[in-house]
């Protein structure tokens, strides 16, 4: 997948995609991530994208202008044409689901606002897809285009080595992760649970299972009225015994 980054910020993305997972995905050819500094397209010799917002105010708003013509310019050297993404507080909120979707796409082109956003016309013109990341008040979009990178590209073929990983995740989807234990056995006077050392596969996948049910039910009980269509039968019958009210309450929505 090819990702382009339209930014007043390339180098936050320079560590970012050389690094872990996203590095080996660039490196193996799985991803390509290219960043385009905004200024390029200021159309003066200062660089300068934002100006004054009309009809006053505190900030700066990023010029219709620049923007515009970055988006033209750069869907034309891209034979597959991208879906076309704008980071802002106002979006659609990302889940996994829209993970997905975009990671379904032949191409991204995310666009990272600064200072008190976008001239609205780049939306009227360009009509890009709206993301947020969550209900609170970033600088600018360029962590959010980080998050959203990241959580598309673990989705992408190949990327994460053990597919089975990613695959656990849509299987239980929807619920929060069970606890992990590893080495030493015991630590000041903490033991591992029993089950994960009996090598029983059967007992530990079931204990995992529940786990994941009783801390979603109690820790994210949005999450289950969110998800309840996509629960197996098994994962139901979970949460009908470790919260029956709410069980109820998702039947009654179907
Ligand atoms: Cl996408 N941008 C900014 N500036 N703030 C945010 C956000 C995005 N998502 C949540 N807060």
């Amino acid at each position: 997948m090819q990702i382009d980054i339209v930014t007043l910020f390339p180098g936050l993305f320079e560590t970012f995609s050389a690094t872990g997972v996203l590095g080996r995905a660039v490196d193996k050819g799985l991803l390509e991530i290219t960043t385009h500094d905004l200024r390029r397209w200021s159309g003066n010799r200062w660089g300068q994208v934002d100006d004054e917002p009309y009809g006053g105010g505190a900030g700066m708003v990023i010029r219709v202008a620049p923007t515009v013509e970055a988006v033209e310019d750069l869907l034309e050297e891209r034979s597959i044409p991208p879906r076309v993404v704008m980071m802002t507080p106002r979006g659609r909120l990302l889940d996994q689901q829209l993970a997905q979707e975009l990671a379904n796409e032949p191409g991204l082109m995310i666009l990272c606002g600064r200072y008190e956003g976008f001239d609205e016309r780049v939306v009227e013109l360009l009509h890009p897809d709206e993301i947020s990341i969550g209900d609170y008040v970033l600088g600018g979009g360029e962590v959010a285009a980080m998050v959203v990178v990241e959580a598309v590209s673990r989705l992408l073929p190949g990327v994460v080595g053990d597919p089975e990983s990613v695959e656990a995740d849509s299987f239980t989807g929807g619920l929060l992760d069970y606890p992990c234990f590893t080495r030493p056995e015991r630590y000041e006077g903490r033991q591992v649970p029993g089950v994960l050392l009996s090598g029983h596969h059967g007992k530990i996948r079931r204990w995992r299972l529940q786990q994941s049910v009783e801390l979603t039910v109690t820790r994210r009980p949005d999450l289950v009225k969110k998800n309840w269509v996509r629960y197996p039968g098994e994962v139901r019958s979970l949460v009908r015994r470790y919260a029956p009210e709410l069980a109820r309450s998702c039947e009654n929505d179907e």
